[in-house]
């Protein structure tokens, strides 16, 4: 057991509840929250750890990152949605990231206070890093082929992923799904992956509604996806409507990444559905960000991922936030931040299915601590937000990462 003491406790509870003068006592989960002298009682064994000039939050869950595309050297073309869709099929060998890059991407996360990742696996090759850093890691093995002729080669490419995976499953490498679009998936792999997830009880995601590209495509078959895919020579009609596609997902618990265009967000599962969003991959692949207010009105769970570094120039969660403040603009600062932080903690947590995200009695022992700034409550999330570089200390299940 161990006892920690902070200035002051930013649980992310429903009611964004900020706690002082009370301490946590944890082991791999946290055990209980009260003052320093009713805990030191309970527990006379129990280490202590004295960081009273700083702020205590969950740590950051990041539900969507592709740390494969971590080695672009400006290949990729920024601005609108197809540009850098061809320029990444046009370069994707030379932006795939090696183990060395893939392990200076994970200690960036961490730097940031983050424990739990969505990775998008399209390749596996950065499996053994994760497997071997602290990280809580859920791993969506993607699955992507638009051939109908070659349906049972994405398929058998998808399952030799998907088995090295499960072989490292443990409780902190979780196996799941990606299916990755409605453009890029043939309907039988898709089927195939969603059976796949339901028989398993595997959690999915896809890749959703990202630009306005996407959804004149699958709408009306019209627009520059056509000229996008006969350059690659792939099929040059829509594989689904919208609807068809986003009811493949019907009663499957499933992270919608991007959703920028989507028109109406009431057609979503409210206890399935999760809404992820990359405000700067977003910003970088398009001129709309998605519209928060829409996804509250819908009751539905928002969650943040930083996309990969094939666009972004961060994986930090607290870079991510940042930005996140100055797209938003037309929210109230503080009213935002409260958001932006539940979304990136205990909306993430939920996303997963991770039992953590809020500093409360039987979650997981994943927390951060920041620098404790001088500011009432209503505003110490955007304080946070705004003024920290990287967390000064993150536990992942009860133990220090640094
Ligand atoms: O989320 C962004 C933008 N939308 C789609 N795909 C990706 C993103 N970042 C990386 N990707 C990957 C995707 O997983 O790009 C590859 C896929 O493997 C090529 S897309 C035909
Ligand atoms: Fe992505």
């Amino acid at each position: 057991m161990q006892i920690l003491k902070p200035k002051r406790i930013l649980t992310c509870d429903d009611d964004f509840t900020i706690l002082k003068d009370v301490c946590i006592a944890f082991s791999d989960q946290i055990v209980k929250i009260a003052p320093l002298n009713e805990l030191k009682k309970l527990y006379p064994n129990a280490k202590f750890i004295d960081f009273s000039d700083c702020v205590l939050a969950p740590a950051f869950v990041n539900t969507h990152i592709h740390f494969e595309f971590s080695s672009h050297k400006g290949q990729l073309k920024y601005g609108d949605f197809l540009p850098w869709l061809g320029s990444i099929m046009e370069h994707g060998s030379e932006v795939r990231a090696d183990e060395e890059r893939v392990k200076s991407a994970i200690n960036s996360v961490l730097k940031s206070g983050t424990a739990s990742v969505g990775a998008v696996s399209s390749f596996g090759a950065e499996l053994n890093a994760l497997v071997a850093s602290p990280l809580r890691s859920v791993i969506f093995t993607e699955a992507i082929g638009s051939s109908a002729e070659k349906i049972e080669q994405s398929w058998g490419w998808f399952m030799s992923r998907f088995d090295a995976v499960n072989a490292l499953k443990s409780d902190k490498f979780i196996p799941a799904l990606s299916v990755h679009s409605p453009y890029s998936v043939h309907k039988e792999l898709a089927k195939r992956v969603i059976k796949l997830a339901k028989e398993c009880d595997l959690i999915c995601c896809s890749h959703f509604m990202e630009s306005l590209a996407e959804r004149r495509w699958l709408e009306q078959a019209k627009g520059g996806f056509e000229a996008h895919l006969k350059r690659f020579s792939l099929n040059t009609k829509p594989l689904y409507s919208v609807d068809e596609f986003k009811s493949l997902f019907d009663g499957l618990h499933t992270l919608f990444t991007h959703c920028v265009f989507v028109r109406d967000f009431k057609e979503f599962d409210k206890s399935l559905h999760f809404i992820t969003h990359c405000p700067v991959s977003n910003r970088l692949l398009g001129k709309r960000s998605l519209s928060l207010n829409k996804i509250a009105r819908a009751g539905l769970c928002l969650n943040i991922g930083t996309d990969g570094l094939s666009s972004n120039f961060s994986l930090s969660m607290l870079d991510e936030l940042r930005a996140a403040l100055f797209i938003h603009s037309s929210t109230e600062l503080n009213t935002l931040a409260r958001t932006l932080f539940r979304a990136a903690t205990s909306g993430g947590a939920r996303a997963l299915r991770i039992d953590a995200g809020e500093i409360a009695p039987a979650k997981l022992a994943d927390f951060a601590l920041f620098n404790a700034p001088l500011c009432e409550d209503f505003e110490l999330a955007a304080k946070i937000i705004l003024n920290e570089k990287e967390a000064r200390a993150l536990f992942i299940g009860g133990s220090r990462v640094f």
